[in-house]
């Protein structure tokens, strides 16, 4: 009966409009009169979701008959957008045998919505994005399980179901304000809630040792229990992740937190029902709002308890399906590798030490060797301020257990150096897990470390740096095997298929690529090269870009309100200069802001002089400026950036004698589908950040994918960029990383004087100034000219004037030559594959191999 009756997969568009109609009246309870876009898109999403169901379960019976070593992917985020139109280009539609078929799932699924009265356009906008995440980690873990099932890797992710996504910005005053993302709103087509997978999780209480004569350093032999005061539930809810022209669908599993059943009789008896209540509501807050902050370490008891719920939660889940096997534990490395997405997950480390010693019974030793068999670590950051520590008494209180154990690898390691290198006390200190002072503080960068087996940076200058500053002694003690570089990749199918069909199509049919098979080997795109200047196939690629350029437009002006172009037709004439990501001091929008505040100024001192519009364009052509990005909510600088750049924005848009020869936009709440849109359309993006301070950066892949050039610094991946796409490419200035230390002593003795250029524009931004706005940005102005200027603008800002002249030249003087550079650039994209990247990891780190399904 059950073979008989088997569920099938829609194949064609009848099944589909079929499938869509039962959700409409069954699942959604709706009169097939009765359905609106948002109707349509939710039994849309449940229908396609029914498809990936189906193979997500045959994937997962797969793995389990073939039980192959898997890796679970531990990130506090995931930074997803919107699922339904990535889950229409990766829809698989062949039948329970064949190979994967060839008709396009997208196209399939516009016609039957479109048979059903509906535009598949609208339809797709009405998806809220699964905002999980707060910038270029949440994403990176985004790309990578995509590229783990398209790759038919066996790999899950872990993370949490945050109720509240990273809240919604809104520009009120040029001030950014912030708004809740309550995502959950109108019920989530494409989470699975598996309301039988509960794991209880521990907090707080005291650690009881039945043998109490033993000796200080010995206990560790032995087990010990750890008596909890609060105890929450795990709830599982399962996200199918389907992998691009392949059978495999994975799982991304993300823990919602509730209360136990159980119940604080002892209050309840005292007579304070109303009290026990709403201790166990609290539960309910542990997964109710993602931290906003990026790259920037709090130390808040919440996001403690996130993280130990989370890791807690995942452990016992990972731990639960090795024990299915029946395995001896010490083959627990051979069938799983956990890798730690930052040192967020850190504590799970500590967790899994203590469930095989504690609760396993392992030996010490024994259950420490299969820990950092285990795991891997992924460093993504260099500065002081983002790298996360944690008071021991705050942690001590929370997790008493996990503290000693902490003390215990401390210990154990601190001996193992000390005996390495037996004349050198002063590495043993600085090593510690735990940094001494008056308020001591764990470490969790040197604990991650020391409980994995590979430590990774995420680009070459970047892997370069961890091994030769923050964590130098370290390297010193592992040797060279251990510190390795995997240099960050994006998923194709988001970043050019589904953000750029227009740019996708003229590829495939370029390249005669029908099965667009260049989303999976990207080596196929330097095939374009041969067309960089034939003049039919440039005004094609150019055409594109106009295209996109109009769509960024129409959106900006859907949400500003605000007309930015007089004339669509020109639009080929303007430069589209692009700047979105979190808004961060080390990103330097500020420098962008000021570079943008000097145009109008020159541009006003030529006017000033007589010179005619037409004068003027020859220097200073037409271009807008847009800028998009969210800054914490409580990082003041980032947000007096942001009032900065509304500021110079409502002058110089306001300013008529300008003729629209330069725009200044801010674009509200920057988030994945807004990215989408805004990427493909950039002529130019600025990647800015000072020298070694931003390890990676992926918006950079994305915007060359699109054809966009770069102006940058020679930090983070720029550098691989410039490798691959050529130097010609690109638009490189400033100082190199290996100077900044020096250009910073020279600012601290004030051995430093700022260029004119920039003084000239500080001048404007005070006191009564054309943007000085009762001296609101004085802070900004300060930090630069008395403070140090720590991010060097000052030292760059000459450099950065110099390169902007040479992209307003090539760009107004020889489009051809730029068209070229931009053709270049994306037949040289391909290493910047989260497949490429994803397949590094596999081979170096996990040793993990496909299986196909
Ligand atoms: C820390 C404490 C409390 C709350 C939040 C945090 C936190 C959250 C996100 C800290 C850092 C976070 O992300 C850092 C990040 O996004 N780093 C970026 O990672 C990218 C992927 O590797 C790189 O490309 C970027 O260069 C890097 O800045």
């Amino acid at each position: 009966i059950w073979n008989k009756n088997k569920v099938e997969k829609f194949t064609t568009v009848d099944a589909f409009e079929k499938r869509f109609i039962d959700h409409v009246e069954t699942t959604l309870a709706r009169s097939i009169y009765n359905c609106d876009d948002l109707a349509a898109y939710q039994a849309t999403s449940n229908s396609v979701r029914d498809n990936l169901t189906l193979d997500l379960n045959k994937t997962q019976q797969r793995q389990t008959a073939r039980d192959p070593k898997r890796c679970y992917y531990l990130s506090l985020e995931f930074l997803m957008g919107r699922a339904l139109d990535n889950a229409l280009i990766n829809l698989n539609l062949n039948d329970d045998k064949g190979e994967p078929s060839s008709t396009d799932g997208r196209k399939l699924v516009e016609k039957g919505v479109h048979d059903l009265g509906f535009k598949l356009e609208d339809v797709l906008e009405q998806e809220p994005d699964a905002a999980l995440g707060n910038g270029g980690l949440g994403r990176l873990a985004a790309c990578f399980v995509d590229s783990m099932a398209t790759g038919d890797y066996p790999c899950w992710g872990y993370g949490l179901r945050y109720q509240y996504g990273i809240f919604a910005q809104k520009i009120i005053n040029g001030y950014q304000v912030e708004t809740p993302d309550y995502w959950l709103n109108y019920s989530n087509p494409w989470e699975i809630e598996r309301s039988e997978i509960q794991v209880p999780v521990s907090f707080y209480g005291y650690v009881s040792r039945s043998d109490s004569d033993s000796k200080e350093d010995d206990r560790t032999l032995r087990p010990s229990e750890w008596i909890a005061g609060e105890r929450v539930i795990a709830v599982a809810y399962d996200m199918p992740i389907p992998g691009f022209k392949s059978n495999t669908v994975n799982n991304l599993r993300l823990w919602g937190s509730k209360p136990t059943t159980e119940f604080d009789f002892a209050k309840f008896n005292r007579g304070d029902y109303q009290n026990s209540l709403v201790e166990q509501q609290r539960a309910e807050s542990i997964t109710a709002v993602l931290y906003p902050n990026d790259n920037f370490e709090q130390g808040k008891e919440l996001r403690l308890k996130q993280q130990y719920f989370w890791c807690s939660a995942s452990l016992h889940d990972i731990i639960r399906r090795f024990k299915k096997s029946r395995r001896p534990w010490c083959e627990f490395p051979d069938q799983v590798a956990i890798q730690l997405n930052d040192t967020h997950p850190t504590l799970s480390v500590v967790e899994l030490q203590r469930i095989l010693v504690d609760l396993e019974h392992l030996p010490w030793g024994e259950a420490w060797d299969i820990v950092t068999k285990t795991f891997s670590y992924t460093n993504h950051t260099v500065m002081q301020e983002a790298l996360e520590k944690w008071p021991v008494s705050l942690f001590g209180r929370l997790l008493p257990r996990h503290l000693e154990i902490i003390y215990d690898i401390n210990w154990f390691f601190l001996q193992s150096v000390e005996k390495k290198f037996p004349h050198d006390m002063d590495l043993v200190s600085r090593v510690s897990i735990i940094e001494e002072g008056k308020d001591r503080q764990i470490r969790m960068a040197y604990l991650a470390i020391i409980g994995s087996h590979k430590v990774n940076g995420v680009a070459e200058l970047h892997s370069e740096l961890i091994k030769t500053t923050i964590f130098k002694d370290f390297a010193k003690i592992y040797g060279n095997d251990k510190f390795i570089n995997v240099t960050n990749g994006i998923t194709p199918r988001r970043w050019l298929r589904q953000a750029n069909p227009e740019l996708s199509s003229l590829i495939s049919e370029t390249l005669k690529d029908k099965g667009d098979e260049y989303l999976l080997d990207m080596s196929r795109l330097t095939k374009l090269s041969k067309y960089a200047e034939d003049k039919k196939f440039l005004k094609k690629w150019d055409d594109v870009k106009q295209k996109k350029k109009l769509q960024l437009i129409d959106l900006v002006e859907k949400l500003t309100g605000h007309k930015l172009v007089s004339d669509r037709s020109k639009i080929h004439d303007v430069l589209f200069d692009i700047q979105v990501k979190r808004i961060h001091e080390y990103k330097r929008q500020q420098m962008n802001i000021f570079g943008c505040i000097w145009r109008y100024l020159q541009i006003k001192k030529m006017l000033g002089e007589g010179k005619t519009i037409e004068e003027v364009k020859e220097i200073y052509p037409a271009k807008i400026s847009f800028f998009g990005g969210k800054s914490a909510p409580g990082y003041y600088m980032a947000k007096l950036i942001i009032k900065l750049i509304n500021t110079v924005a409502d002058v110089i848009n306001n300013d008529k004698s300008l003729d629209d020869i330069f725009k200044v936009v801010f674009i509200p709440d920057y988030n994945v589908s807004k990215a989408e849109i805004i990427i493909p359309a950039s002529d130019l993006s600025e990647h800015i950040s000072t020298a070694g301070t931003e390890a990676s950066g992926t918006s950079n892949m994305k915007f060359v994918m699109n054809g966009g050039l770069l102006i940058g610094t020679v930090d983070g991946a720029n550098v691989e960029i410039t490798r691959e796409i050529g130097e010609d490419n690109i638009f490189l200035f400033g100082n190199l990383s290996e100077n900044v230390e020096e250009l910073r002593f020279n600012h601290r003795f004030r051995k430093t004087s700022l260029p004119e250029s920039l003084n000239e524009v500080l001048k404007s931004c005070v006191g009564d100034a054309v943007f000085g706005n009762n001296d609101e940005f004085r802070p900004l102005v300060d930090s630069i000219k008395y403070q140090g200027d720590y991010y060097l603008v000052s030292d760059d800002f000459e450099s950065y004037l110099g390169a902007q002249k040479l992209v307003d030249e090539i760009y107004h003087n020889n489009r051809n030559e730029w068209l070229k550079k931009s053709i270049l650039s994306v037949a040289n994209v391909g290493f910047f594959s989260s497949d490429r990247c994803i397949q590094e990891y596999a081979e170096t780190i996990w040793n993990i191999e496909p299986v196909k399904v």
